[in-house]
């Protein structure tokens, strides 16, 4: 069999950051103004995410790695033998390795992200851990429509979607996102983690820990978007801000003006006065049964669903 780990030429089309300098600037102009959280996820964003996954405050990464490793044998079971599973948003590949170490005879593993240099990297290092399985990383923005690469005769394709990330999504876009991907999928099932609504002061930790990693990781954006889009804007003059909307279930993230500024981006200006926000990232918790109900809207039908003792985080498999 030649080396699995190969990188399409399609999949290295898909660069993923052509939309960041529209994106921004729209963002800017629209009111109240807000950016897409998938530009977070640059490389240096991508490590400080990481960062965030091992800080004590979060408590999602080790919760769902726990389920994961409590729950393997029965989740292989649902997934079945010889399945090709795809990963939306994989970023440094981690717990793909609990599900490839329960899993029998998995037929391959695409893993598909949006930071490509973060993604190759970790997708080598899990091909020389795990030589027998193809591994084909797919660099691009699986909130758009994506090509993969084909599915070995005779395999059922899975998806993964670990780490809450559909709370990223507005719940519309999430139950849209859910349908494309089972079109993905072609009937295979999926297997999710959703974080749950809980204690707001658990919630309110886990997004302003006390190292600062995850102001460091919203002001990034802003960071890149000197770097890549040559904006003029000084992202320490911008204070991270995140709380728990009750009422809409989400985390909200904004970077708030701490003084009168202005940001000149690709010939345009927009003027801050203190106070003013730039919406960055909702993060939606859900319960137990209104995820199930969203899953059943986007077509799927859930099957088995675990969590911990605590019910912080839930792993859902989802039937088509
Ligand atoms: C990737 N996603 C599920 C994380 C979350 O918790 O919503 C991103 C994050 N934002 C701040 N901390 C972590």
């Amino acid at each position: 069999r030649p080396p699995a780990y190969a990188t399409s030429r399609l999949a290295r089309s898909h660069t993923a950051h052509g939309g960041f300098a529209r994106d921004f600037v729209e963002g800017l102009a629209a009111h109240p103004r807000r950016l897409a959280p998938k530009y977070f996820y640059d490389t240096a964003g991508s490590a400080l995410f990481d960062h965030i996954c091992a800080l004590p405050e979060y408590y999602p990464t080790r919760t769902e790695i726990g389920i994961l490793r409590a729950c393997s044998e029965d989740i292989a079971a649902c997934i079945g033998p010889g399945a090709q599973i795809v990963e939306f948003g994989a970023g440094s590949v981690l717990k793909i390795r609990l599900l490839l170490d329960a899993l029998h005879s998995p037929a391959g593993f695409i893993p598909i992200d949006i930071s490509g240099e973060h993604l190759h990297a970790a997708a080598a290092a899990l091909q020389r851990d795990y030589p027998a399985i193809p591994i084909e990383p797919v660099v691009g923005d699986f909130t758009a429509p994506i090509t993969l690469p084909a599915c070995p005769a005779g395999a059922r394709r899975v998806g993964f979607f670990p780490g809450s990330s559909l709370g990223n999504f507005e719940p519309d876009d999430a139950i849209r996102f859910l349908r494309h991907a089972a079109e993905n999928l072609h009937g295979g099932g999926m297997l999710i983690g959703i974080d749950l609504v809980k204690d707001p002061a658990r919630l309110h930790a886990a997004y302003n820990d006390a190292a600062g990693v995850t102001a460091a990781f919203n002001r990034n954006v802003l960071v890149r978007a000197q770097r890549e889009l040559g904006a003029e804007l000084a992202p320490e003059r911008f204070a991270h801000y995140a709380f728990y909307n009750a009422p809409l279930r989400r985390i909200e993230m904004h970077l708030v003006s701490e003084t009168s500024q202005r940001i000149v981006v690709l010939g345009r200006r927009f003027d801050f006065t203190p106070g003013d926000t730039l919406h960055t990232e909702n993060s939606y918790k859900y319960t137990i049964d209104d995820f199930r109900e969203l899953a059943r809207s986007a077509g799927y039908s859930p099957g088995a669903c675990w969590c911990d003792p605590d019910r912080s985080f839930s792993l859902h498999w989802l039937a088509m």
